[in-house]
C-alpha cells in the first residue's frame, strides 16, 4: 500500500512538473507581427525549382571592379568591393568612377554561355553593392549606369541572356547605401528617424522598380542589413518581403532581410527562419557531422575563389586561391546538407572575366556535365557521414557516394541507417558495375573503380527500405 502510493504521488509530481515545463515553453513563445511567415519548408514549385538547382553562380560587379583595390598607389588587401570603406573615399570621389565605366568587352550572351557551360541553374548578380552604384538606369539615383560612358542597362541585358540559356535569374540587392545621404547606420534623433523613414521608402522605390523592369526575376538576395537601423525597423523587412511576393508571385527571399520586432535577425524571436532559406553560410560551411539540423530548413551558403575577394581585386596572390576540386567538394558538401552553393565571379572593368574565373569555370562545367547527376535535385541522404566523401541522394531515393579521397585499401565503407540495405553500385557515367561485400549488420565495403578515375567520382547505389519502414527512403519501396 505505502508502495503504491509512493508511486503516486511520484507520478503526480513528474506529471505536475511535465505539465509545469510545457506551459513555460507556452509562455515562452514571444508574439509577434513580424517574425516569421512560412511553417516548415516551402514546398511550391518555384521554392522546388530553387532548390533543385542546387549549383548557382555569383557576379560582383561594381565600380569596384576599376580600382581593383588600389587606391593612390596603395593595394589594400581586403575585399575589392569594400574599397571605398577601406581607402576612406568620399562618395562624391567615389563616384567619379563612373567616368570610366565603360566595359566595351561586356557581352551579356557570353557571359551566359560561360554560365551554361560551368552547369549552373542560376545566377546571382549585384544589382546594386554598398557603393549604390545601379547595374540597371534607376530612376531614383543619379549613380546609375545611365549616366556612365557606357549608358546601357547591363543587368537587363544579363537578364535576358540568361534567361535565353534557361539560367534563373536572382539579385542581389544591398540596402546598406554609402551613396545615399539620407541612410542611416541608427536612429538617434528624430531627425534620423525622418531620414531614414525616406531612405525606406526610396529602397521600396528601387526594388518596385527592379521586380516591374525585371520580372522573370526569380530571387532576391539581400545584403547589408545588419546596421542598427533595420534592426530597428523590423517591420520593414517584412513589408519588403510581403510587397515582393505580392509583385512576383513565387518569388524567394533569404532569411538575411529579415529582422522581427526584436531586432533578431535570420531566425525570430522563436527561433522560426524568416524569409524562405537561410542565407547565413558564407565562406564557410556546417560541419556535416554535427550541423545536421540544416536540414531542416532551405539553405543556401556562398563562396568566394580567394580567400575573401567578391569584386575584382587586381591581385589575387594576396590570399589563397582554391582549386577547381576544393570548389567542387564545397559544392557537393552543401548538397549533402540540402543545401544550395552559389560560386562568386567578379569580373573585370573591360566586361571580361579573368584567365583563372575562365579556367575554373570550365573546370567545373566538366565535372558537372560527368556527375551532376549527384547535385542538381539532390538532397541529404540520411547517411552517416564517411572519410572518403559525401552522400547525396536523387529524387528516385537513389544514393549516390561522392568520392573525394581514394582509399589504399581498395574499398569505401558504407554505413546505411536502420532497415536500409544496399543492393546494387555501379560507377556514374561508365555504368561500371561495383563489387559490394556485407560486412556487418548495415555495413558494406564498397569497392573502388577498377582504374581510378583520377578525378572526384560518383558510385550510385541502389538502395532498399525494409518493408514497413518510415522516412526518406520508403519511396524506394518497390
Ligand atoms: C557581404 C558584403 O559585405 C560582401 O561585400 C559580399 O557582397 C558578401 C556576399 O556579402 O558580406 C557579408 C555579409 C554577411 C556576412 C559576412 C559577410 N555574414 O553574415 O557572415
Amino acid at each position: 500500500m505505502k508502495g503504491t502510493k509512493r508511486i503516486i504521488t511520484l507520478f503526480a509530481l513528474v506529471t505536475a512538473i511535465s505539465f509545469l515545463s510545457s506551459a513555460q515553453e507556452i509562455k515562452k513563445e514571444i508574439p509577434l507581427k513580424y517574425g516569421a511567415t512560412n511553417e516548415g519548408k516551402r514546398q511550391d514549385q518555384a521554392m522546388q525549382k530553387f532548390r533543385d538547382n542546387r549549383l548557382g553562380a555569383f557576379i560582383h560587379w561594381g565600380l569596384y571592379a576599376i580600382p581593383g583595390g588600389e587606391w593612390n598607389g596603395k593595394v589594400y588587401g581586403g575585399a575589392a568591393e569594400w574599397l571605398k570603406s577601406w581607402a576612406k573615399v568620399p562618395s562624391d570621389e567615389w563616384m567619379k568612377l563612373m567616368d570610366q565605366w565603360n566595359p566595351t568587352k561586356f557581352d551579356a550572351k557570353k557571359w551566359a554561355k560561360m554560365a551554361k557551360e560551368m552547369g549552373v541553374k542560376y545566377i546571382k548578380i549585384t544589382t546594386k553593392h554598398h557603393e549604390g552604384f545601379c547595374l540597371w538606369p534607376s530612376k531614383y539615383s543619379k549613380y546609375t549606369v545611365a549616366n556612365t560612358p557606357y549608358k546601357k542597362d547591363v543587368l537587363g541585358e544579363m537578364v535576358k541572356a540568361y534567361n535565353d540559356e534557361g539560367i534563373d535569374v536572382h539579385f542581389y540587392f544591398s540596402v546598406m547605401d554609402w551613396s545615399h545621404p539620407d541612410y542611416r547606420y541608427s536612429i538617434k534623433s528624430v531627425e534620423d528617424s525622418i531620414a531614414f523613414n525616406r531612405f525606406l521608402e526610396f529602397t521600396d522605390n528601387q526594388l518596385k522598380e527592379l521586380a516591374t523592369r525585371y520580372p522573370t526575376v526569380k530571387d532576391f538576395w539581400f545584403d547589408g542589413t545588419w546596421d542598427a537601423s533595420i534592426k530597428k525597423n523590423g517591420w520593414w523587412t517584412a513589408h519588403a518581403e510581403q510587397m515582393l511576393k505580392e509583385m512576383l508571385p513565387g518569388v524567394t527571399i533569404n532569411s538575411r532581410l529579415r529582422a522581427d520586432d526584436k531586432g533578431k535577425r535570420h531566425f525570430d524571436s522563436n527561433g522560426r527562419l524568416m524569409g524562405d532559406y537561410e542565407s547565413g553560410y558564407e565562406r564557410r560551411l556546417p560541419d556535416p557531422v554535427k550541423d545536421l539540423k540544416v536540414t531542416q530548413w532551405d539553405w543556401e551558403a556562398c563562396m568566394t575563389i580567394p580567400e575573401n575577394q567578391w569584386g575584382y581585386h587586381k591581385d589575387w596572390s594576396l590570399s589563397y586561391v582554391k582549386t577547381p576540386i576544393e570548389v567542387i567538394d564545397r559544392i557537393v558538401h552543401a548538397v549533402s546538407m540540402g543545401g544550395n552553393m552559389v560560386v562568386n565571379f567578379g569580373p573585370q572593368a573591360d566586361g571580361d572575366f579573368r584567365p583563372e574565373e575562365k579556367e575554373l569555370a570550365k573546370a567545373i562545367g566538366k565535372w558537372m556535365s560527368r556527375y551532376g547527376e549527384a547535385v542538381y535535385a539532390c538532397d541529404y541522404a540520411g547517411f552517416d557521414k564517411q572519410g572518403w566523401g559525401y552522400y547525396t541522394r536523387g529524387k528516385n531515393g537513389e544514393v549516390y557516394m561522392v568520392v573525394f579521397n581514394q582509399p589504399y585499401s581498395g574499398h569505401l565503407t558504407v554505413k546505411t541507417p536502420k532497415d536500409i540495405s544496399v543492393e546494387k553500385a555501379s560507377l556514374l557515367g561508365t555504368g561500371e558495375e561495383i563489387q559490394v561485400v556485407e560486412t556487418a549488420r548495415n555495413e558494406y565495403n564498397v569497392s573502388v573503380p577498377k582504374k581510378n578515375p583520377g578525378e572526384p567520382y560518383v558510385i550510385q547505389l541502389k538502395v532498399r527500405a525494409a518493408k514497413g519502414t518510415k522516412g526518406i527512403y520508403r519511396d524506394a519501396l518497390t
